[in-house]
């Protein structure tokens, strides 16, 4: 936990229906994993959601309609902060486990790809955010390491009931120039640093310090509604635009 508060877009990956058994319960009502973001203006470039295999997981009434699957602790934060069917007490429609959500089938805010898959990343923190994550591969280094992973090693796919199809077709979309990283500033940063796996902490480290400030500093979008705009001006437009039209949410922690 930071000293400062930690504001993060929560994004509503929609659960497509039908619904696998683990979800049954859950017929009839609208269904998202809810993603914490710091970077909203990324989501054109979607590719994929993360949860941790071995994480455990619920889904939490947030309203008459709408449940969001995240953390325990992160439904209790949401309770607080107005984000519960009753107010300060979080409801858990059913008890599911990272594993139970592997292969969902997502529609996911602004993405180019229509419909998207949860899969496994094994780097995932469940003190931080809702422990669903959402995958840009473009621009999040730790996003294209564990996607590199997983299709370059057929063992991890089988690890997890990986299907092919849910990876192999979504290859890495260009939606921010940063001048000195070009269209996929991830890729770049993190084949110059030769990094091998999502478990190289350090190097990943250095990838995000270097590609996190200058995209936010001097990038510009490349596709989307504010095409040609500075990353810092599309932001919090994107961000707002989102919120207004029900996509997400602000959670802070
Ligand atoms: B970001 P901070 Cl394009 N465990 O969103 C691990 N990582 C998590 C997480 C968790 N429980 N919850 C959120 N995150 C990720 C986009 C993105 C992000 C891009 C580039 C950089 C980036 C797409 N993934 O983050 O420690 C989420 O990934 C670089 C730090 O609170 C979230 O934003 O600063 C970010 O980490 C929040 O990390």
């Amino acid at each position: 936990e930071g000293v400062q508060p930690q504001d993060y877009t929560l994004i509503k990956m929609e659960v497509v229906p039908p619904f696998p058994s683990k979800l049954k319960a859950l017929e009839g009502r609208r269904v998202f994993l809810a993603a914490a973001t710091l970077r909203p203006e990324t989501m054109y470039g979607q590719t994929n959601s993360w949860v941790l295999p071995d994480g455990k997981y619920g889904a939490y009434e947030i309203n008459d309609t709408d449940v969001f699957i995240v953390t325990e602790r992160a439904a209790l934060n949401l309770a607080y902060q107005n984000l519960s069917r009753i107010p300060e007490k979080p409801t858990c429609l059913v008890e599911l486990s990272g594993n139970d959500l592997i292969g969902l089938p997502l529609k996911s805010p602004l993405s180019l790809n229509e419909i998207i898959y949860s899969l496994p990343m094994l780097t995932i923190l469940t003190d931080k955010g809702t422990g669903i994550v959402t995958s840009v591969p473009s621009d999040s280094p730790d996003d294209y390491m564990a996607l590199h992973d997983l299709k370059s090693k057929p063992a991890l796919r089988a690890k997890f009931n990986v299907k092919d199809e849910w990876i192999m077709p979504f290859e890495v979309i260009p939606i921010i120039n940063i001048p000195e990283f070009g269209d996929k500033s991830a890729e770049k940063v993190c084949i110059d640093l030769k990094i091998k796996s999502q478990n190289e902490k350090d190097k990943l480290a250095e990838a995000k310090r270097l590609t996190y400030l200058r995209g936010f500093t001097e990038g510009t979008m490349l596709v989307g509604e504010y095409v040609g705009m500075k990353v810092q001006e599309a932001k919090p437009l994107i961000r707002n635009r989102l919120v207004q039209i029900g996509q997400a949410v602000m959670y802070s922690e």
